[in-house]
């Protein structure tokens, strides 16, 4: 099977994948100033208790064209098309799902991506366990959420890597899990982790005082989940992006 055909199965069956090295090099050392250049300082939760200064930021694709080449990588989007597949058949409650995007003001089945940067800051204490996707039909169903972070800086058990409970996917229930049950995404940077929305997931502390664990997050779903939209880019600026991107953002 290809690298693509591998992680649609792994996302199928584990409700996760990992892609090591989906940018190297200038590349890798470009995506880290710019996501530097970028972040914005905000009160986080601290370790010890007290508050810490987090860092993120939000709306990226309005604020800057230094990820558009990774926003349509061809990999990712592969990976990304597959998952999401609205003709791939055979997942439970079928009719349910297909009769609530009926029932959306705009049942729009195109996809659309959100971009975001986001750091554990040294210090910085757990995001807690959640899904990515929370929708009025039974579980488990067809993806609708296509999560990913591809690591800038190194994802380690002291830096507060991404943890996620294999298979919860598939839960039916909504009862979170405990992050005993996670296991770490153990990633480099450059490598990316994909998952189903519905996978329970969340990051362990960052427990180093000078290390910051920082990712980008593309974030791919259906354009009916209608929560999660880009700002609008001024014509001119519009025009001149790829249509591949056009159609994505
Ligand atoms: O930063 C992380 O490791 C987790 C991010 C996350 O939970 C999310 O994007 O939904």
């Amino acid at each position: 099977m290809s690298i693509v055909e591998d992680a649609i199965a792994a996302i199928d069956q584990d409700g996760f994948t990992i892609i090591r090295k989906l940018i190297t090099g200038d590349r890798l050392s470009m995506l880290q100033s710019d996501s530097e250049a970028l972040l914005i300082n905000i009160d986080a939760q601290g370790i010890d208790g007290g508050i810490v200064q987090g860092r993120m930021h939000k709306g990226t694709f309005a604020a800057s064209r230094a990820f558009d080449d990774i926003i349509i990588h061809p990999t990712l989007l592969d990976i990304v098309h597959g998952v999401l597949d609205p003709c791939r058949t055979g997942y439970p409650h079928e009719d349910e799902m297909n009769r609530y995007i009926e029932s959306r003001e705009s049942p729009d089945t195109r996809i659309n991506c959100n971009i975001m940067i986001k750091d554990a800051t040294p210090r910085e204490d757990i995001r807690s366990m959640h899904r990515d996707i929370g929708i009025p039909v039974p579980r488990p169903h067809r993806p609708v959420v296509c999560n990913s972070l591809l690591a800038i800086d190194p994802f380690t058990l002291v830096t507060g890597a991404t943890c996620v409970v294999p298979g919860s996917h598939k839960w039916e229930s909504a009862e979170p899990p405990d992050m005993q049950d996670a296991i770490p995404v153990v990633i480099e940077p450059g490598d990316i982790v994909i998952f189903d929305g519905l996978l329970w997931h969340g990051h362990f502390p960052n427990q180093s005082f000078e290390q910051n664990r920082r990712c980008l997050n593309l974030n791919y779903h259906y354009r009916w989940i209608n929560n999660f939209r880009n700002a609008k880019l001024p014509d001119d600026v519009w025009q001149n992006l790829p249509e591949a991107l056009r159609q994505i953002v």
